[in-house]
């Protein structure tokens, strides 16, 4: 499989430094949003071998403790462990260090195998930029939130905002967005994935269920967008095989598919991952035939 060779994160476990881990082209990352930890150890044993990664959310953490995250790790190669915390706190800078609470919740991930964590953008500059910040410290890659995938997502995500005072207030905060009049910050979606292209995120949870909006997001950034929404939230009659076509058509090589559900929730997870690792293969190697 090709590798994206932009985007590396490093994967401290332990005392120890593994090897960087490297995103791949139309990555499929499971969401396991169990109940137990014997359930999300059980599942992640049987398809740790057919996705590329694995997404940890709030419920499994609470449940389990962030002691999960290594036994996870320790059943996988060097797949990607996205913890979902959607962390959404302050920044706080004094000189050149960071002490608000997006910093110390990150802190708590030194070590634990993870590879990328959710961090929201509308909490404003400060805290992504700590978030960014200590991420980098602790080989974590953040991801930033822009928009959701769920009904009624837009009611907040889409209000206007006024491209100067955005752009005014970042530089009060010491970030200069350096707002291209080519591409007006239209949003609060625009505004979030200008401030994380200007910070430097790793890259964007984009909603799958909205493809006019992943082709937005394209036309602020190159970084690879990573899409929950497939299966039971669609809300266009699509197939899950056209729901991935969109997907790939929309957004090209740098992005990864996040499955829920229609994973976890099938009979037979390891048939439901191999069929929806078949539909992701036959789409890409369709698309590298015609590029
Ligand atoms: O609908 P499913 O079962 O395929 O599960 C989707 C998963 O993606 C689930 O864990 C949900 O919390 C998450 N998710 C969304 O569904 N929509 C979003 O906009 C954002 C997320 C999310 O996880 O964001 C961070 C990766």
């Amino acid at each position: 499989m090709k590798l994206l060779e932009t985007h590396t994160v490093g994967l401290p476990v332990g005392n120890e430094t593994k090897p960087v881990v490297t995103m791949k082209e139309y990555a499929v990352i499971a969401a396991l949003d169990l109940e137990t930890s014997n359930s999300v150890l059980g599942i992640v044993s049987k398809i740790a071998g057919i996705v590329d990664g694995v997404k940890i959310g709030v419920p499994t953490l609470l449940e389990s403790g962030t002691g999960i995250l290594s036994k996870v790790r320790d059943l996988m190669d060097d797949q990607l462990l996205l913890v979902d915390l959607k962390i959404a706190d302050i920044g706080f800078r004094s000189g050149t260090s960071w002490s608000g609470t997006n910093g110390k919740i990150l802190e708590k991930l030194r070590g634990s195998g993870a590879t990328h964590v959710t961090v929201h953008g509308f909490p404003g500059p400060w805290s992504v930029a700590e978030a960014v910040h200590i991420g980098n410290e602790v080989g974590l890659g953040i991801l930033l939130l822009p928009l959701m995938s769920h009904v009624g997502a837009d009611i907040f995500f889409s209000r206007p905002i006024e491209a100067s005072g955005f752009e005014r207030s970042c530089i009060v905060a010491g970030i200069n967005p350096n707002l291209s009049g080519d591409l007006p910050v239209r949003d609060v979606t625009d505004g979030i994935l200008s401030l994380g292209e200007t910070i430097g995120v790793a890259g964007y949870i984009g909603p799958a269920t909205r493809p006019e909006d992943l082709r937005r997001y394209r036309m602020f950034t190159d970084k690879p967008i990573w899409c929950p929404g497939f299966g039971r939230q669609d809300r266009l009659g699509r197939s899950l095989a056209k729901q991935f076509q969109d997907w790939a058509d929309v957004l090209g090589p740098r992005s990864a598919a996040i499955v829920g559900s229609t994973i976890y929730g099938a009979r037979d997870a390891v048939a439901a991952a191999h069929e929806v690792i078949q539909i992701r293969d036959s789409i890409k190697s369709v698309r590298h035939l015609t590029e």
